[in-house]
């Protein structure tokens, strides 16, 4: 960077104290922050405590490693049918969380009837119908197929489905908007198990069955599974959880989570959808035409500022770093911009590396706040040139009775006072939401 381009640290690229991207690379970015000055380094040393943990031995080696007892509260959310408890949610705590990996104890979870305890020697993956070799793996016989590894989102076709409500819900970023977690899947690319078998030319369609007590059906388009999809059986490096589909999970790059079936038993070929529950009765969406979306599998960009969020509260002024998460199913993230000025001007945010194709991808933008009321929001476009919409234009196009596959901007307020909330910023139409507002059956 020469000279001339060293950003001023305190010149505004967009309303309302957004600086410029740059500052980050900066060398007078320091002057931004508010660090502690030491005075002389010699009475700093002098000045600082001894603390119990310097001076005796630490805790022994462990088996498995926790987090700190100080980072105790970073949990899943859980949220599920108080009549059937084995239906429900855990939500991942987004605001709490930085880079683009979820910890797999931190994965969302999304299951119709719990997670079933599947002993790996008596579990197989049987593939038949229209193939020439109906085929039963052991998974022994699975783990010596040549294995790829990918770094995906897994997003619920529900998450963010609060934005419906015709009034904003006030629930911590990660507990709206976090059915959608970032792993590095590793797993056997499909297309090698149905070469194994032989798909006959009539196969248009596979039925997958998981092994739980819901016996999640699920039909998907021959095409995509021969194209990337994954027979995951390691996340993050380690056997899958069993939240998460131990030993057997189909992955689905881009499309909606219910798509990506767990405890994987069965790939049915057929020629035709089996048009199950959960893609007709659920999943199925009245449209303000009349018309109704099905089968809308790719989960379309979106993003969120993650901090500041609701619930957060900015106790001093100065310089803050927004931080948020950017994704989308149709490929990698091209940009992200952030408005702290509810969406009248926009600054481009940083987009950390790696920046991979349906993953999360880390946006950043340097922000001065004065004490001074904002409107903090992001917008992404994708590679395909999709950009993410405002709610009003959401509403506007896919009426209001959605349930699903919402992705609409995300409005943060910034009271005078530092405290954050979750509004809504544009006129959208509320008459005409339904009986109940949708949150209320996040289970669905
Ligand atoms: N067998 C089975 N697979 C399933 C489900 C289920 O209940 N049973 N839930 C689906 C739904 S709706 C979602 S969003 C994802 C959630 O994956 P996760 O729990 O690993 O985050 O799994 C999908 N696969
Ligand atoms: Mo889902």
């Amino acid at each position: 960077m020469t000279t001339e381009d060293a950003p001023n640290p305190l010149e505004n690229v967009a309303g309302n104290g957004l600086l410029d991207r740059r500052l980050f690379l900066s060398k007078t970015f320091l002057s931004a922050t508010t660090l502690a000055i030491i005075g002389s380094s010699a009475d700093a040393r002098a000045q600082r405590p001894t603390e119990p943990w310097m001076t005796k031995p630490g805790a022994p080696f462990t088996n498995y490693g926790v987090p700190s007892p100080h980072a105790a509260g970073i949990v899943r959310w859980v949220s599920a049918n108080p009549d059937l408890p084995g239906n429900g949610v855990a939500w991942t705590p987004l605001q709490d969380l930085d880079g683009i990996i979820t910890p797999s104890g931190l994965h969302f979870e999304r299951h119709h009837n719990g997670v079933p305890q599947i002993d790996p020697a008596r579990h197989d993956l049987l593939i038949d119908g229209l193939v020439d070799r109906p085929l039963k793996f052991t998974l022994d016989a699975l783990l010596r197929y040549p294995r790829e590894s990918r770094i995906l989102v897994i997003e619920c076709g529900g998450n963010s489905n609060a934005g419906w409500n015709s009034r904003p819900a006030e629930s911590p970023a990660g507990y709206f908007h976090g059915l959608a977690s970032c792993s590095e899947w590793t797993g056997i690319p499909l297309r090698l198990l149905f070469a194994e078998a032989g798909v006959k030319p009539s196969a248009r369609w596979a039925i997958a069955e998981g092994a739980d007590a819901f016996g999640m059906t699920i039909s998907l388009p021959l095409s995509k599974l021969l194209d990337d999809c994954l027979l995951a059986v390691m996340q993050n490096g380690e056997p899958l959880r069993p939240e998460q589909g131990y030993p057997l999970r189909l992955v689905v790059p881009g499309w909606e989570g219910v798509t990506q079936v767990k405890w994987l038993r069965t790939l049915w070929l057929t020629d035709r959808p089996v048009m199950a529950r959960n893609e007709t009765a659920e999943y199925t969406e009245l449209q303000s035409d009349g018309k109704a979306r099905m089968f809308t599998f790719v989960m379309e960009a979106k993003s969120l500022i993650t901090t500041p969020s609701a619930g957060m509260h900015l106790t001093t002024r100065g310089y803050y770093q927004i931080s948020g998460l950017a994704w989308s199913g149709r490929g990698k993230i091209s940009r992200v911009e952030v408005s702290a000025d509810g969406g009248k001007t926009w600054a481009d945010a940083e987009l950390n590396e790696p920046v991979l194709p349906r993953a999360f991808t880390r946006f950043r933008v340097p922000w001065q706040w004065q004490g001074q009321s904002a409107i903090l929001q992001s917008r992404a476009t994708d590679e395909s040139g999709y950009r993410q919409p405002t709610r009003a234009a959401l509403i506007a196009e896919r009426g209001r009775h959605g349930y699903f596959h919402y992705n609409a901007i995300v409005s943060w307020e910034v009271a005078t006072d530092g405290k954050v909330r979750h509004v809504y910023v544009d006129a959208a139409p509320e008459a005409g939401a339904g009986p109940s507002d949708p949150l209320d059956r996040a289970w669905n």
